[in-house]
């Protein structure tokens, strides 16, 4: 069976909804350090696990004989600043967990996402290339980086079948985002249906490497069962679906809302997405295993708007 962690976070509670209805309930293992929303709890077995307990870990995987475990907990970039020793030990320690217990044998599959957040200020900011210069400049990214040289090192040491994806900033009607730094491209919309107007955090011309939430559980499930040996990549791919700066974002609300309003009012986590890619080649993951994105900035705006107003 299959085992989620952080399975109440904004990735998780969507991989455990789209994991149970392509599996069934049964097999598929919520986890997270809280209880989750009403939808997810009441559809199939859940645990309360800290995922940097080894030992408690270990039973949950044995009890519920678990052979894939999609490892979600972490914490995110703006709260990770505040929060620095906590990140690390959270973000480092859940991931040596699971990999140590594929190492054992324990279990045959991990899932581990990374984030655009590996890049730093001196990468090329335009169509990132999959590999080039990674010198990220936040906490968050530093564990992304040092996570996914991990993950290649068990890979290549100890065959570990460990499979990564570089997360553009995510955006979901069903979940809300937890202390990132693209959570702005969420609150929008919610504000701009309760409020008619937002207050961004970030300047107008921010342009960040974005997807709906769709395509990032799609992604996610193709790459987790893609043969071996398409699998080039050992450390994380990256993936793209567009990109956005919040005034074409506010730009795309005012088709649906002529009244919407948007003001800036930049924050700490400015410097954040200075520090990030504009835009992400993902050329690589399209040719190893045939990904392609299907929501852009429109269809993305008609989805989030249509499915909030209920
Ligand atoms: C964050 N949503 O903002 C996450 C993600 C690329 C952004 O890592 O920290």
């Amino acid at each position: 069976s299959i085992l989620i962690l952080g399975a109440c976070g904004q990735i998780g509670t969507e991989l455990t909804y789209a994991l149970r209805e392509k599996h069934g309930n049964e097999v598929v293992i919520a986890s997270d350090i809280r209880e989750g929303n009403e939808d997810l709890m009441n559809s199939g077995p859940f645990e309360l696990l800290d995922a940097t307990d080894y030992n408690a870990l270990e039973e949950v995987v044995a009890y519920y004989e678990i052979s894939e475990v999609y490892l979600m907990a972490a914490m995110l970039s703006a709260t990770a600043e505040k929060f620095p020793m906590r990140a690390w030990n959270l973000n480092m320690n859940s991931l040596f967990n699971v990999l140590n217990l594929a190492k054992e044998k324990k279990i045959d599959k991990i899932f581990w996402p990374s984030s655009i957040a590996v890049f730093g200020p001196n990468t090329p900011a335009d169509h990132t290339p999959q590999n080039t210069i990674m010198e990220p400049s936040t906490v968050y990214g530093i564990s992304k980086q040092s996570g996914e040289r991990w993950c290649n090192y068990y890979h290549q040491k100890f065959g570990v079948d460990v499979r990564s994806i570089r997360y553009p900033g995510l955006i979901s009607h069903k979940t809300m985002p937890g202390g990132g730094t693209t959570d702005y491209a969420v609150e929008i919309y919610h504000k701009a249906l309760s409020e008619g107007s937002y207050t961004c955090f970030l300047k107008k011309d921010t342009r960040l490497p974005m997807m709906f939430m769709d395509d990032a559980i799609r992604a996610t499930l193709l790459l987790m069962r893609s043969k071996p040996e398409n699998i080039k990549i050992r450390s994380s791919y990256n993936l793209a679906a567009m990109s956005f700066t919040p005034e074409e974002i506010a730009k795309s609300i005012k088709a649906w809302i002529p009244d919407f309003k948007i003001s800036y009012k930049p924050d700490f986590r400015q410097e954040i997405a200075d520090s990030w890619p504009s835009s992400i080649d993902d050329s690589q993951a399209q040719k190893d295993w045939g990904w392609q994105s299907n929501f852009d900035l429109e269809k993305t705006t008609k989805e989030m708007l249509s499915n909030l107003k209920e």
